[in-house]
Formats: C-alpha cells, structure tokens, sequence
C-alpha cells in the first residue's frame, strides 16, 4: 500500500489525511481478545474483595465495559485506566504498530527508517463517561518544546465505525501552520486543552469506518466529544517519526535522572521509543514482543511518579 503524491501534498497541506481501508477486520481479532482477558482477570479479582454479581461476559467487546462501569463505577474506572493509561503492552499493540500497510503509509511520509514510540494509545470512549472527552490540543504540547517543529505523525485508528454521534475525532484544518498554541490544564479531567478563544476556526469532524487511519501532524490541532451513541467507541492511536527526531533509543531512564542537560532529550523523555523500520540494519527493528514488553515497563516504571512535559503549560 502506498499514499499516493495527492494524498501527501493533502496531508502536508491540511496536516492530516483519512486513509481508508489499511486495516482488514480480522487484523484487530488479537487486540480485542487481549483486552477481553485484562477485563476479566479485573473483574475476577475484584470478586475476590466485593460481590460481582454479573460480570457481563455475555456481552459484545462494544458493550461489555459500559455495562461494568455502570453497575461497578469503581471498577469499570480501574479497568479504563489500566487499558488507556498507556499500560497496555500486549503482543497486539506491537503487531499493530509493526503492520506493513500502516508503515508504508508513514515510509512515504517520513522515509524507510522509522521510529515509534509508546506514546500510544487504547481508548475505550465509553457512552457518557468524563474521561472519553479529548478537549482541543496538539500532540506538541505533550512533548518536549524543543520537538514542536519536528514532524512527528498521529495515526488515529477506530475499532469501529466513528462518526459525531458516538464521538469521532474533530480537527483543524491547515492549522498545524500556524506553530505551537498556547494550551491549558482542563482541571476537569487532567487533559491539556487550548483554551476557546484560541481554537482554529476551520475545524471539521472525520467521520470514518472501521480499517481506516486518520494520519496527523504533531500541530493539528483535535479533540474528540461525547459519545452519545449506547456503544463504546475503542480506538488506538500510535506515533511514529524519523531517525533524527529525538529519541531514547539507547538510553536508560537513568540516563535522564542523573544528567537531563548533556543528553539530547527525546520528545518524550519518559516513554520507551524503539525502531519499527531501519532501511540499512533492519535487524535493529524491535520484533519480539517480550523485549518490546520489557523495555516499555522499564521506562513506563522508572517515571511514573515523575512531572510530565505537559508542565510546561504550568
Ligand atoms: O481518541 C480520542 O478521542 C482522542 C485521541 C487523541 O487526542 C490523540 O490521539 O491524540
């Protein structure tokens, strides 16, 4: 699969693009059964403590969540977090990350040597919960200031159809050309917001189907609203940039705790970064999903109790 010359001018121009058909239905089977597995470890341990009485099993992967938030709010919040906070590393994220369509999609961005990092994303945007809505941001102003005009690319992918009812993805268009906006700590749910007088005026909502990828720079502006649909709307969302992007490839977390000035600083000094595509030494690539697992629990670890970038709002 390639982009074609039009679909890279569009993307460089409007600073995203919607890509349809990369993903094949089956290609998420894994992703969901893993997922399914961390719900239920959940919800057997919580049984352990609390009474249970229905753990909605019988339910469907776009329901099952919300039926356990809504009867156990302490423990449908629990299993959120420890899905969306950037815990999850299962074997799935990494295939997904590592699929061909996708990264010959970003090798015609970016070139064939390619880094991802794990600031990636499992998001259950469950029907009116407070933490599925994503106020208007960049990717940038979670990241290092000294990365804003470095190109690092959103793929934004859903598990299942999205559209404005049940709260697709909104952007801006043509707005990443106008650099680095102010943002603000939305005290509501933690998120970083641009504050409402700031936000572009050319924003549009991307509707899109199951298998497609919203491709986005680091300055699109985005956001994503309520769910108002009786369905959880799953997604992911991965990064990925080129060599010369700061990274901490090679690096320990020590690294950073010990001499944060002599070092070049990754973008986002506190998440594992690693090669997905190496043109010259493809052996360099990170395939085996024990050490992806591993030396994403290192970094994820290490700072975990530590400020992140986002302070730079303060
Ligand atoms: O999935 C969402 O609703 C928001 C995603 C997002 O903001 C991102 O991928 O940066």
């Amino acid at each position: 699969m390639r982009l074609t010359k039009q679909e890279k001018i569009k993307f460089f121009n409007e600073g995203f693009l919607l890509k349809n058909n990369i993903f094949k239905n089956n290609d998420f089977d894994l992703l969901k059964i893993e997922i399914n597995s961390i719900i239920q470890d959940m919800c057997n341990n919580y049984s352990k403590d609390f009474i249970l009485e229905n753990d909605f099993s019988e339910l469907c992967f776009e329901e099952r969540l919300s039926s356990i938030y809504k009867s156990y709010p302490d423990l449908g919040k629990e299993i959120v977090e420890s899905i969306s906070h950037g815990k999850f590393n299962e074997s799935s994220i990494l295939k997904a990350i590592r699929h061909k369509k996708l990264v010959d999609c970003i090798a015609n961005l970016i070139g064939n040597d390619i880094v991802a990092s794990s600031i990636y994303r499992v998001r259950p945007k469950l029907p009116r919960f407070l933490y599925g809505e994503v106020p208007w941001h960049q990717d940038a102003g979670y990241q290092n200031p000294h990365c804003d005009n470095l190109l690092i690319i959103t793929c934004w992918i859903p598990l299942i159809d999205a559209d404005i009812n049940n709260g697709c993805l909104w952007v801006a268009k043509g707005a990443h050309k106008q650099g680095i906006i102010k943002h603000i700590i939305d005290k509501r749910t933690g998120y970083l917001k641009i504050p409402k007088k700031l936000i572009p005026e050319n924003i549009q909502p991307v509707e899109m189907k199951k298998g497609s990828v919203l491709f986005m720079t680091n300055l699109t502006p985005h956001g994503s609203f309520n769910n108002l649909s009786s369905k959880i709307r799953w997604s992911i969302d991965l990064r990925y940039q080129d060599f010369s992007v700061p990274n901490n490839i090679n690096q320990t977390p020590n690294d950073y705790k010990k001499d944060k000035i002599k070092i070049k600083m990754a973008c986002s000094p506190n998440e594992a970064y690693f090669v997905v595509r190496d043109n010259k030494f493809p052996e360099n690539e990170l395939t085996d999903f024990l050490a992806f697992s591993k030396l994403r629990t290192e970094w994820y670890e290490s700072f975990k109790n530590e400020d992140k970038p986002s302070l730079r709002w303060k």
